[in-house]
C-alpha cells in the first residue's frame, strides 16, 4: 500500500523550511486579512461578510468551537476564522459545465487542495453506474434515488449517516431523527476521529461528557495547563483569553513535544501595543513530553500531589468515589517509569506539581494530542483525577477543558448524532413522534469503514465532511467505500470523497454558514453550541452561491418525505417551512433546551445547564465524581523505529488545504515534510532537505508506505516525529484505535524511515 504526490496535479509540492517562530498573532492584522479573503471573494464582499462574523446578529464562524466573548469587537474573529468565511463565500464555482471537462478519474488524480480551490458546487450532481462523468439532476429525481436504494436494502443497518461537525443544531436533529425513523442508529461522526476519548473519559468520571469551564473560569484561573493542543493554528481566538488569564496573574504551562509558537508568545493586534512589539509571553513552563506520555506525567503529579497532602479533603470526602484504590496505585507509580513514557526529568515534573499546590484553581485543557492515542481514555481520567484532588471541579477558574473542533460538534451530540444513544434519548423521541426508534448500537467511524469493506453496509450518506480523507488507512477505507451500492454527499465544496465513490454517487450542494436562509416561512436563522455549552444563533447575509442550493433541513425534510412517505407521523414539510418548528421539538426532546425559541432570540443566547460545573453534582454510576486508578500505559516503540504524529498545519482546516505553508513551523510551499529530531534524522542515514519514505509497522507485519517526505530537522523529542494528515491517513492501519472510544490512534503511529 503506497501513495505517492497525484499525478496530473498542477500543484508543486516542494517544501522552503527556515526556523520556527517564537510568537503568534492570534487575530491577524485587520487589512491582511481582508486582503487574504478578497482574493477569494472580492474586498467588498469581505468587508461586508467579515463584519458580520460572530457578531450577535451575523453568524458563526464556520472555523472552530472556540467560545465569543460576551463583549463583541467590531472584528470578532481570527485569521483562520477568515481564511474559513473566505474558503466559503469563494465567487468560484463548481457547475455542471466543470464536470463535464472533468471526468471522475481526473477528480481522483487531483490533490485536496487543487479540488477545493475550484469553487463551489451550484447543482445536485449524479454519477450514474459505470459513468466516468457526473451529470446534473433535479432534486427530486436524486431524493427518489436514494429512496430507491434505501428500500432495495435487507434491513436499515446496511446504510450509513455520517455527520461532520458543521452541521447546525436544527439540521442535526432532523437528520438523527430521520435515521432513527428509517430504522438505524448507524449515525457516525466526526466525533468519532476527535474527542470521542474525552466523552468516553468525562463521562464515566464526572457524568457528563463536555468542558466544565465557561470563559470567566479561563480569564480568571490561577493555573492553565495546556496539553497536547495547538491553539495558536487551531483556536486561536483561545490566545486573547490565555493572554487576558495571564494579565490577571495565571501561570500557563504547556505540554507539547513541539514549542508551538502560539504558546510562547502571543501579539495581540486588538491591544495597545498590538503586533508591533514581541507581544505577551503567554507560557511559564513548556514541557517537551514524548508522545503518549501524559498519562504518566499526571500520574506522578497526582503521587506528588497526595505525598504532600496538597489535597481537597473536604471535596474528597463529600463528592468522589474511588479514592483510596487510586491513592494506592498513585503512590506505587515508579519515577523511572515516568521519566520513560515522558522524557521528563523528574525535576520538571516537580516543577509543575510547585504550580499545581500553589495555584488557588486550575484548569486544563486539551485536544487530540491526548485523544488520539491507543490509551487516550485512561490518559484523559488522569487529568481528571489529578484535578479531583484539589477539588478543581465545580468552582470557579477551574475544571476540565476539552477544547472542541468543528464549530458544531458538540451541538450535533447533544442533538442526539450518536451511534449509541442513551434509553432516555430515545424514549423522548417515542413519546414526541409517536414512533419505536432501533435500540441497538449502530456503527461508529472505524465500524463503519469495517462494514463497508465487508459488504454489510451498502448506502453510504455524508452530511458534510470529507470521509475518505479524514478517516484512517486511505487505501483499505476507499477500498471499502467504493464497494458500496450508494455514496450520497451533502457538500458545499468539492473534495476526494466526491471522487471516490461506491457504484453511484449523488452530490447535494447546500448552503453555507453565511449564506440567506430564506424558506416558505420567511428568513431563517440556524443555532450551534460552541465548546463552552453556550447555544447562539448564527444568520448567514451573503445570497446563495446558486439558486439551486437547498439548506441542510430542506434537504433532510424532503430526502424523509420521500423515503418515510405520507404517513410518516412525522410532520417533515413543516420543518423545512419554518426552523422554529424544529426548535419547538427539540425544546420537548432534549434537555436543557426549555423555552428554546425565545431564549436563542436573546442576543447572545444562553448556556446549557452542567452539573458538575453549576452545583458539583455528579450524574455517574456511583453518584460521585468517580477515581480511576487504571495501569500506567505509554506507546512501545521498537528499536530504530519513530512515533509519528499526524497534525495540522497552519495553511488547512481538517481535509480543507487553504494553502501550502505552516506559517508558525517555518514551512512554506509545502505539505510533505517530516518533522525530526536531527539525531533521528542521522540514525536513518538522512539529513535536513534530504527525501524519505514514512513506512508504517503495525503489529500483524504488515507495512504501509507514504513516498516523498522533505526531512526536516525540528525540536521534538527524540524517537517522536510530526507529518501533516490527511497525506498520512495512508500509515494508520484501521484496527490502531483507543480503547474505548475507537477514535484512530493518529499521534501514534510506528514508522521507520526509509531512504526514497
Ligand atoms: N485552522 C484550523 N483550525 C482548526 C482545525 C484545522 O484543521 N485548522 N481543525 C479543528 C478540529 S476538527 C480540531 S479537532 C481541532 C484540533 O486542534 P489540535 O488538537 O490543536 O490539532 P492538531 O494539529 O492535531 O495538534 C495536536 C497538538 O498536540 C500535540 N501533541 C501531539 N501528540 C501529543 C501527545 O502525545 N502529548 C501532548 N501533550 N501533546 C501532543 C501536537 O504537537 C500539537 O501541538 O482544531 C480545530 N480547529
Ligand atoms: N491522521 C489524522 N486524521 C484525522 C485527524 C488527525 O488529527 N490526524 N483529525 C480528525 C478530526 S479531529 C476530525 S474532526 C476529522 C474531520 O473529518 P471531516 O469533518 O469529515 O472532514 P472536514 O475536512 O472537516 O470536511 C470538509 C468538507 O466539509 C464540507 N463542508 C464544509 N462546510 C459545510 C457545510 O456547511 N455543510 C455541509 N454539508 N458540508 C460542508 C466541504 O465539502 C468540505 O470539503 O478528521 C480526523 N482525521
Ligand atoms: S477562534 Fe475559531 S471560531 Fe473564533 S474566529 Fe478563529 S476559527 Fe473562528
Ligand atoms: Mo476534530
Amino acid at each position: 500500500m503506497a501513495t505517492k504526490p497525484p499525478a496530473g496535479d498542477p500543484v508543486q509540492d516542494a517544501p522552503h523550511v527556515t526556523a520556527p517562530k517564537q510568537s503568534a498573532a492570534g487575530l491577524p492584522a485587520i487589512g491582511h486579512t481582508v486582503k487574504v479573503a478578497g482574493a477569494q471573494m472580492g474586498a467588498r464582499r469581505a468587508t461586508l461578510t467579515l463584519l458580520k462574523v460572530n457578531q450577535k446578529n451575523g453568524f458563526d464562524c464556520p472555523g472552530c468551537a472556540w467560545p465569543e466573548e460576551d463583549k463583541r469587537h467590531t472584528f470578532e474573529f481570527c485569521e483562520n476564522g477568515a481564511k474559513a468565511v473566505a474558503e466559503e463565500a469563494t465567487l468560484r464555482r463548481v457547475t455542471p459545465d466543470f464536470f463535464a471537462a472533468h471526468p471522475v478519474t481526473d477528480l481522483a488524480a487531483r490533490s485536496g487542495y487543487w479540488l477545493g480551490q475550484q469553487g463551489r458546487i451550484t447543482q445536485p450532481m449524479y454519477l450514474p453506474e459505470g459513468a466516468d462523468h457526473y451529470e446534473a439532476i433535479p432534486w427530486e429525481r436524486a431524493f427518489a434515488l436514494i429512496a430507491d436504494e434505501l428500500a432495495a436494502l435487507d434491513g436499515p443497518d446496511e446504510a450509513v449517516f455520517y455527520t461532520s461537525g458543521r452541521t447546525s443544531n436544527e439540521a442535526a436533529f432532523l437528520y438523527q431523527l430521520f435515521a432513527r425513523a428509517y430504522g438505524t442508529n448507524n449515525l457516525p461522526d466526526c466525533s468519532n476521529m476527535c474527542h470521542e476519548s474525552s466523552g468516553s473519559a468525562l463521562t464515566e468520571t464526572l457524568g457528563v461528557g463536555k468542558g466544565s469551564v465557561l470563559l470567566d473560569d479561563l480569564h480568571t484561573a490561577e493555573l492553565i495547563i495546556v496539553a497536547g493542543q495547538n491553539p495558536g493554528t487551531n483556536h486561536p481566538r483561545m490566545l486573547s483569553a490565555l493572554e487576558k488569564a495571564k494579565r490577571a496573574g495565571a501561570t500557563i504551562v504547556s505540554v507539547n513535544p513541539l514549542p508551538e509558537a502560539g504558546l510562547e508568545r502571543f501579539k495581540n493586534p486588538q491591544t495597545p501595543g498590538g503586533l508591533a512589539g514581541r507581544g505577551t509571553p503567554l507560557s511559564d513552563l513548556h514541557l517537551p513530553i514524548r508522545l503518549g506520555g501524559d498519562q504518566a506525567l499526571f500520574r506522578g503529579l497526582g503521587r506528588l500531589l497526595i505525598e504532600n497532602d496538597d489535597l481537597d479533603h473536604k471535596f474528597l470526602d463529600a463528592h468522589t468515589h474511588g479514592y483510596e484504590d487510586y491513592k494506592a496505585t498513585a503512590l506505587a507509580t515508579e519515577w523511572d517509569q515516568v521519566e520513560r513514557a515522558t522524557g521528563l526529568t523528574r525535576a520538571q515534573v516537580e516543577h509543575l506539581h510547585t504550580r499545581l499546590r500553589n495555584a488557588k484553581s486550575t484548569i486544563v485543557c486539551w485536544a487530540m494530542g491526548l485523544t488520539q492515542h491507543k490509551h487516550a481514555v485512561p490518559t484523559i481520567r488522569e487529568v481528571v483525577n489529578v484535578l479531583l484532588l484539589q477539588g478543581n471541579v465545580g468552582r470557579p477558574g477551574a475544571g476540565v477543558c476539552p477544547v472542541r473542533g468543528h464549530s458544531n460538534v458538540q451541538g450535533d451530540r447533544t442533538m442526539g448524532i450518536f451511534e449509541r444513544p442513551a434509553a432516555p434519548f430515545l424514549d423522548a423521541l417515542r413519546d414526541e413522534f409517536g414512533f419505536e426508534p432501533p435500540r441497538h448500537h449502530g456503527l461508529d467511524v472505524v465500524r463503519a469503514i469495517r462494514a463497508l469493506r465487508d459488504g454489510t453496509a451498502k448506502v453510504f450518506f455524508a452530511m458534510g465532511g470529507n470521509f475518505v480523507a479524514a478517516t484512517p488507512d486511505s487505501a483499505v477505507t476507499e477500498a471499502a467505500v467504493r464497494q458500496a451500492r450508494l455514496t450520497v454527499h451533502v457538500s458545499t465544496k468539492l473534495n476526494r470523497s466526491h471522487a471516490v465513490t461506491g457504484a453511484r454517487a449523488l452530490i447535494l450542494p447546500t448552503l453555507g454558514r453565511t449564506e440567506k436562509d430564506h424558506q416558505a416561512g420567511g428568513d431563517q436563522f440556524v443555532t450551534v453550541e460552541d465548546s463552552m455549552g453556550m447555544v447562539h444563533a448564527s444568520r448567514g447575509n451573503l445570497p446563495p452561491a446558486s439558486p439551486h442550493l437547498l439548506s441542510e433541513p430542506a434537504i433532510i425534510s424532503r430526502l424523509a418525505r420521500t423515503v418515510l412517505g405520507p404517513d410518516s407521523t412525522i410532520p417533515w414539510a413543516d420543518f423545512e417551512t419554518d426552523y422554529d418548528l424544529i426548535r419547538d421539538r427539540i425544546a420537548r426532546v432534549v434537555p436543557g433546551f426549555d423555552d428554546f425559541n425565545t431564549r436563542v432570540r436573546h442576543p447572545g443566547g444562553f448556556t446549557l445547564p452542567h452539573a458538575p460545573r453549576d452545583s458539583r453534582t455528579f450524574p455517574t454510576a456511583t453518584g460521585k465524581a468517580n477515581f480511576t486508578a487504571a495501569p500506567l500505559e505509554y506507546p512501545h516503540v521498537p528499536e530504530g523505529r519513530l512515533l509519528l504524529q499526524t497534525l495540522r498545519s497552519h495553511d488547512q482546516y481538517n481535509t480543507t488545504i487553504y494553502g501550502l505553508d505552516d506559517r508558525y513551523r517555518g514551512i512554506k510551499d509545502g505539505r510533505r515534510v517530516v518533522l525530526v529530531h536531527p539525531e533521528d534524522a542521522a540514525a536513518a542515514g538522512l539529513t535536513d532537505g534530504d527525501y524519505t519514505d514514512l513506512v508504517s509497522e503495525w503489529t500483524d507485519g504488515s507495512e504501509r508506505r507514504a513516498e516523498g517526505f522533505r526531512v526536516v530537522h525540528y525540536p521534538t523529542p527524540r524517537g517522536c516525529a510530526a507529518a501533516y494528515f490527511p497525506e498520512t491517513n495512508v500509515l494508520i492501519p484501521l484496527d490502531h484505535t483507543a480503547d474505548t472510544s475507537n477514535t484512530p490512534a493518529a499521534k501514534s503511529v510506528v514508522i521507520r524511515l526509509e531512504q526514497h
